[in-house]
């Protein structure tokens, strides 16, 4: 029988990669987008595929269009991607963040819990919920106490906490994947992997003359895309619902980052400069997730490391 998922925010970063692994393992793809005033930056990530998806306007804040959509199409599993994904915007517009990251999935469990409980959910949970918690060893897991430090954190705490509360109480199929951050040339560019590589190769190019950053001394555990919407369908074939860490268990500086790509680029590093701007007002310092549960329970392997998904990244932009 031919699944079928509904993904929210299929035009996202990790909506266009889960859409096309989806359609590449035979599944019926729904997927719900938000009306833009250019309306080709509504399907951007999914032009080379619009055709065999059917797309649906939703938006998390607004439970009728969930509904409408859920409905209508009948789906065996809903991958919830859809939030405002940026945490430094997320201290610009935290009341934003919070109705869609927070208040949004709760609108989506309550569409499932009235309509039909069988439906399977995928919640993105995100690495910022850990804050600047680390256990002893160094790593984030699982069990790590979870201390966000932004808007963005909090609301996907909440999430996350619904989430397990609805699970619980009603006996529905709900998972969170407390993803790390991944990249992929679709990444975004005001995240910090994008700006970097983008800038970098303007500069290559003539086209830019410098790079201006906040922190350079953040850590995170980067990862690819593609590698990680394996993780969320490997999730939601298990025989019960549960919570994993997606992540490479290796950590990096920005500094690292930028150092890999200006010397790979043969570019130097004095055009870098520091604005407070891009700071955060409260900072999440280190990330290195630790996935054994994951690699374990469903068997998943990553392809990239952090330098191959750099490279992937600099040969899409040149
Ligand atoms: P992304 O590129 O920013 O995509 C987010 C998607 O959500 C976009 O399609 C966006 O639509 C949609 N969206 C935003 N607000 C919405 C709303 N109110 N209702 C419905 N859809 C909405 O993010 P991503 O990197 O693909 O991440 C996917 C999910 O994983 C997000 O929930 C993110 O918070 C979470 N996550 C990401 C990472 C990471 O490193 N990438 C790590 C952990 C967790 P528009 O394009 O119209 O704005
Ligand atoms: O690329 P970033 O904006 O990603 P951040 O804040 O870690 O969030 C991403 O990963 C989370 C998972 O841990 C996701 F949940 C979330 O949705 C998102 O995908 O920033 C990474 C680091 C930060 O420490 C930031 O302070 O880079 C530092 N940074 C330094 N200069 C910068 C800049 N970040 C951005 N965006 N822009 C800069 O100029």
């Amino acid at each position: 029988m031919q699944l079928k998922a509904l993904i929210i925010g299929i035009n996202g970063q990790d909506g266009s990669y889960l859409a096309e692994y989806l359609l590449s393992i035979n599944y019926d793809v729904v997927g719900t987008i938000r009306r833009n005033s250019v309306s080709e930056n509504q399907t951007n990530r999914i032009e080379h595929i619009k055709e065999r998806l059917s797309l649906e306007y939703a938006d998390l804040t607004d439970i009728t269009s969930i509904i409408s959509v859920i409905k209508e199409h009948e789906p065996d599993e809903i991958y919830n991607l859809g939030a405002q994904s940026h945490v430094q915007v997320s201290f610009k517009q935290p009341i934003q963040t919070i109705n869609a990251d927070a208040l949004g999935v709760l609108n989506l469990l309550e569409a499932v819990r009235l309509i039909n409980k069988s439906i399977k959910i995928y919640q993105a949970s995100s690495s910022e919920m850990f804050g600047n918690s680390i256990d002893t060893d160094g790593f984030q897991r699982e069990t790590t106490s979870m201390m966000p430090v932004s808007p963005y954190g909090c609301s996907k705490v909440f999430a996350y906490n619904i989430c397990n509360n609805y699970k619980n109480a009603y006996g529905m199929f709900i998972c969170n994947g407390i993803l790390f951050n991944h990249e992929s040339p679709r990444r975004g560019s005001n995240f910090v992997t994008s700006k970097v590589v983008n800038t970098a190769v303007d500069i290559l190019k003539g086209v830019k003359s410098s790079l201006v950053l906040g922190n350079l001394y953040a850590s995170r555990d980067w990862g690819h895309a593609k590698d990680y919407v394996k993780a969320m369908h490997l999730i939601m074939q298990l025989d019960n619902p549960d919570n994993f860490v997606c992540a490479t268990g290796e950590t990096h500086t920005v500094k690292d980052l930028v150092d890999y790509v200006f010397n790979k680029l043969e570019i130097g590093i004095e055009l870098v400069s520091i604005e407070n701007k891009y700071k955060r007002p409260e900072e999440l310092n280190l990330l290195k997730g630790d996935p054994s549960k994951l690699k374990e329970k469903t068997g998943w392997e990553q392809e990239y490391n952090f330098y191959t998904m750099l490279d992937e990244m600099i040969e899409n932009r040149l």
